[in-house]
């Protein structure tokens, strides 16, 4: 066996690598067969090399397709393998690079078809077509560097044929002159928006791929994508099928060929993956892996003892989306719900003294404060336009409708190409405006919170996701004194999925500090945390005493006796750590030196234990039981799409009667697990059940009060998710109607009013207004039963109900009952 000694990957072998390994073996013993083992799945045989596998490469066709994760690139190709491999006397060969992120990531198809049976590595290094579904990728990837001379080049682009080529980098046209290449543009965003299709570009990228590639007649190939399409969507419902048809039929209108000169017209500049701004690790690890070389870089670079620097998705401009936000400071009424729903913290709040506008941009906007009192204090609300992915929940979340044109409201989308250029500067000069005063903003409400710089920002998880928008205000509220203990799912993903990280530090370099564990003990993993910053402070508390002298009584009575509950006493002792912090830089004790090692515990720690419903309800609750019976100060939030969401959508405790999801294909029959009441049996946990989207308020009061409770506390979050099966849009309304319905009643069960001989257990939702099926039929996991099994579909929804109504009953007797009833708190 040989392979290993080049060091190389089944997927860096080239036929042309393998063709001259199996010459030089049989130099000296041609009549020998030799196999060739490059890794563990891929062995080429001599044999198979002598009778069936062609090395000539001009008898493939070989396509490479760079596409956006989630935005059915990878589906379309394989419906295009299962075309060609069934309706025509080619083989066919497919492999699909991509990374774990939930979506906005590269992937990029392979596809390779020939005459003969193909066994070959499956990277392909030489195109004859190439499509880049995706305008900004021009920028970021060397694409055409894979291009046969003479190859097809299909680029997805918001600029006509005429303007295109002006908007390439030098280094594009370059490739593009010199290897004479084909190109075809296509604006297929707005084919699929005006076809019904939003975002779903593929089914109009393979469109033009069989026009181009010529692998199958025009037509025939049109009445096979239609097939495949027919079986693809079955479930979605005859509309999105009709959807898909109008954009195939569209399309080939839309494509055009495209000229150009002979020579390369803008100035040659290489990909630009970060900004030079950057820091130095992110340009020199970060940036290497988001080009996809992450396996050259030296160990010597990576960091040694397990730590990462955080704050780098700031650096991806990841760019998913044509359509962004875009703020109207006349109409806006700065009541900051847009900011508080976005899931991606694409909206930052700042008021300032119109002072500051001295050196502003001429476009830069603002409004004057909505505030009486302050006539000199300006407000701005500022997009980050390069992180939108226009999922729309922020116009949906704005209550303010334009009166003379009521389609448009205080936010809306527009196109994001016209604006781009200005809004960079105007986000340069709004960063250049300083955070307002943490102590002087009230985080008691909503309008308030959007004021709070958030500490997890432009996170890779799907547009619109219904998840993130907890963290981002979990990092708003305590982010600098925010332990993490995230437990595998979603979040860990896009929370810290290499090569970059969401949760981000604040311009002092404090952040939150964040660890993934296993799916099944991050409780556990929590729970240590926490021990182990107990530890520490007693350790620190102990150290502060023994150098009272040197340190001065003072100073050491008022580091320890400090109350820590507001924000302004929070940042009182954050700032009295770091004088000492200086003065024990100064000392030259052992004791000063271990002080120095722990005395950040003295700022009071914040420490979470974050997951999805798959890890809280199932795998992980014996760890999370556990962790709340232990009456430690730990705080549990649970980001409850009621499904295992990361893995594609399986059923968990959490998911509800008569839904369907993967395991519970014909609708779940049993009731969904009611941990809120489990953890409420022991009478000294803080529970939540809490929805942003139905009541913004109750989620952030029940935040505020989880953490400052001195002991347990578990929030159950509703979170809407795409495995869900509706447009994310209007994943607020569906929050909405979740409560309304009684699926998803808001409560809060407070045993620091327990305490005080009052009823712990407040119901924040009114009496249910909806039927279970008002919300539940806007949602296809509940809805596809309808259609395959409507007589067990009615069954269960009719069970449903009736769970509904007695989980009703149950909370509004406990919501009337006395302190006395309940356990009391030792
Ligand atoms: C013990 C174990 N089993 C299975 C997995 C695979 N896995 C990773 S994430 C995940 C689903 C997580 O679901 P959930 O906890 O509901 O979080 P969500 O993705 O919905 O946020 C699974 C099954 C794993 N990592 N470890
Ligand atoms: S469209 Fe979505 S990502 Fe963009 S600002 Fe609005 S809520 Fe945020
Ligand atoms: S939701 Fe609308 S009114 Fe409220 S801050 Fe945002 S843009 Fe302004
Ligand atoms: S929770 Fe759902 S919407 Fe959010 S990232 Fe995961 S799969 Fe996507």
């Amino acid at each position: 066996m040989i392979g290993g000694r080049y060091g190389l990957s089944s997927k860096e072998f080239t036929p042309a690598m393998v063709k001259g390994i199996f010459d030089e073996l049989k130099k000296d013993k041609p009549k020998n067969n030799f196999t060739i083992g490059i890794n563990d799945d891929v062995t080429f045989t001599s044999l198979d090399y002598d009778a069936s596998f062609t090395l000539d490469e001009s008898a493939w066709r070989q396509g490479l397709f760079f596409g956006l994760g989630a935005d059915g690139t990878v589906g379309a190709n394989k419906n295009t393998i299962k075309i060609i491999g069934e309706n025509t006397n080619l083989f066919a060969q497919g492999y699909f690079v991509y990374d774990s992120k939930k979506s906005g990531a590269k992937t990029v198809s392979h596809l390779r078809f020939g005459p003969k049976p193909i066994k070959a590595p499956y990277l392909i290094k030489k195109a004859d077509f190439i499509a880049c579904h995706q305008f900004n990728f021009t920028e970021k990837v060397a694409m055409l560097e894979f291009a046969k001379e003479g190859a097809t080049f299909l680029l997805n682009s918001p600029y006509g044929k005429e303007e295109v080529w002006d908007k390439l980098t030098g280094q594009v046209q370059k490739e593009i002159i010199e290897k004479k290449i084909k190109f075809y543009v296509i604006d297929a965003t707005t084919v699929a928006r005006e076809t019904g299709m939003k975002g779903r570009i593929n089914t109009i990228m393979q469109t033009c791929y069989f026009a181009l590639s010529g692998v199958l007649p025009r037509e025939e190939a049109v009445k096979q994508i239609k097939k495949a399409i027919e079986k693809t969507y079955f479930k979605k419902g005859q509309k999105v099928i009709e959807q898909n048809f109008r954009a195939v039929d569209t399309t080939l209108a839309n494509m055009y060929d495209v000229q150009y000169p002979a020579k390369a017209t803008a100035a040659n500049h290489d990909l630009l993956i970060v900004s030079k701004n950057a820091p130095e690790f992110v340009q020199d690890v970060t940036a290497v892996m988001m080009a996809d070389h992450g396996d050259q870089l030296p160990v010597s670079k990576i960091p040694i003892d397990g730590t990462y620097p955080s704050g780098t998705t700031q650096w991806e401009k990841r760019n998913v989306s044509d359509l962004v936000a875009s703020w109207d400071p006349e109409l806006c009424i700065q009541c900051g719900n847009c900011a508080y729903v976005c899931p991606h913290s694409v909206i930052r709040a700042k008021f300032y003294h119109k002072d500051n506008l001295k050196k502003a941009p001429e476009e830069f906007q603002h409004a004057p404060i909505n505030a009486r009192g302050f006539p000199e204090t300006k407000y701005t609300l500022q997009i980050y336009l390069e992180d939108c992915t226009g999922c729309n929940l922020c116009v949906e979340a704005c209550p303010v409708t334009n009166t003379v044109n009521p389609s448009r409201k205080a936010i809306n989308l527009t196109q994001k190409a016209p604006v781009l250029e200005t809004e960079k500067q105007n986000i340069e000069f709004f960063e250049s405006i300083t955070w307002n005063d943490r102590s002087k903003i009230d985080f008691s409400t909503v309008h308030g919170a959007q004021f709070l710089e958030p500490l997890f920002e432009f996170s890779g998880a799907c547009a619109g996701c219904g998840e993130t928008p907890y963290l981002k205000l979990l990092s708003q509220l305590f982010g600098q004194r925010l332990l993490v203990a995230n437990a595998t799912g979603c979040s860990s993903i896009y929370g810290g999925n290499l090569p970059t990280t969401p949760w981000s530090v604040n311009k002092e370099g404090r952040g939150p500090a964040w660890s993934n564990s296993l799916f099944e003990d991050n409780a556990e993993f929590g729970l240590g945390m926490r021990i182990t910053a107990d530890n520490q402070l007693e350790m620190a508390r102990q150290y502060l005493m023994q150098l009272k002298e040197e340190l001065g009584e003072n100073t050491v009575n008022e580091i320890l006796e400090a109350q820590q509950v507001q924000e302004s006493e929070l940042v009182a002792q954050q700032l009295r750590v770091q004088l000492l912090k200086e003065k024990l830089k100064t000392m030259n004790s052992s004791a000063a030196a271990h002080l120095l090692s722990v005395c950040d515990q003295l700022v009071r720690r914040s420490v979470w234990l974050i997951g999805g419903d798959g890890w809280a309800y199932d795998i992980g609750f014996g760890g999370l039981d556990h962790a709340l019976a232990s009456g430690k100060n730990i705080k549990v939030l649970v980001l409850d799409t009621e499904v295992y969401s990361n893995t594609g959508g399986q059923s968990s405790k959490s998911t509800p009667t008569a839904a369907t999801a993967k395991f519970a294909a014909g609708g779940k029959s049993a009731g969904k697990k009611d941990l809120a009441m489990q953890a409420i049996s022991y009478g000294n946990v803080y529970v939540a059940r809490v929805a942003f989207g139905a009541n913004p308020q109750q989620t952030l009061l029940a935040m505020r009060e989880a953490e400052a409770y001195d002991g347990p506390a578990l929030i159950l979050a509703y979170s809407h998710c795409i495995a869900h099966g509706y447009d994310m849009k209007n994943g607020l309304d569906q929050q909405n109607k979740a409560v309304a319905s009684g699926h998803w009643p808001l409560l809060r069960y407070n045993p620091t009013l327990r305490k005080k001989n009052q009823n712990p257990f407040v119901l924040d939702s009114p009496r249910p207004s909806i039927g279970l099926k008002d919300y539940a039929y806007n949602e296809s996991r509940y809805k596809v039963l309808t259609m395959t099994n409507p007589m067990e579909a009615d069954r269960l929804m009719k069970h449903a109900q009736e769970l509904v109504n007695l989980k009703w009953k149950n909370y509004e007797e406990l919501a009337t009952k006395k302190a006395s009833d309940f356990v009391p708190i030792a």
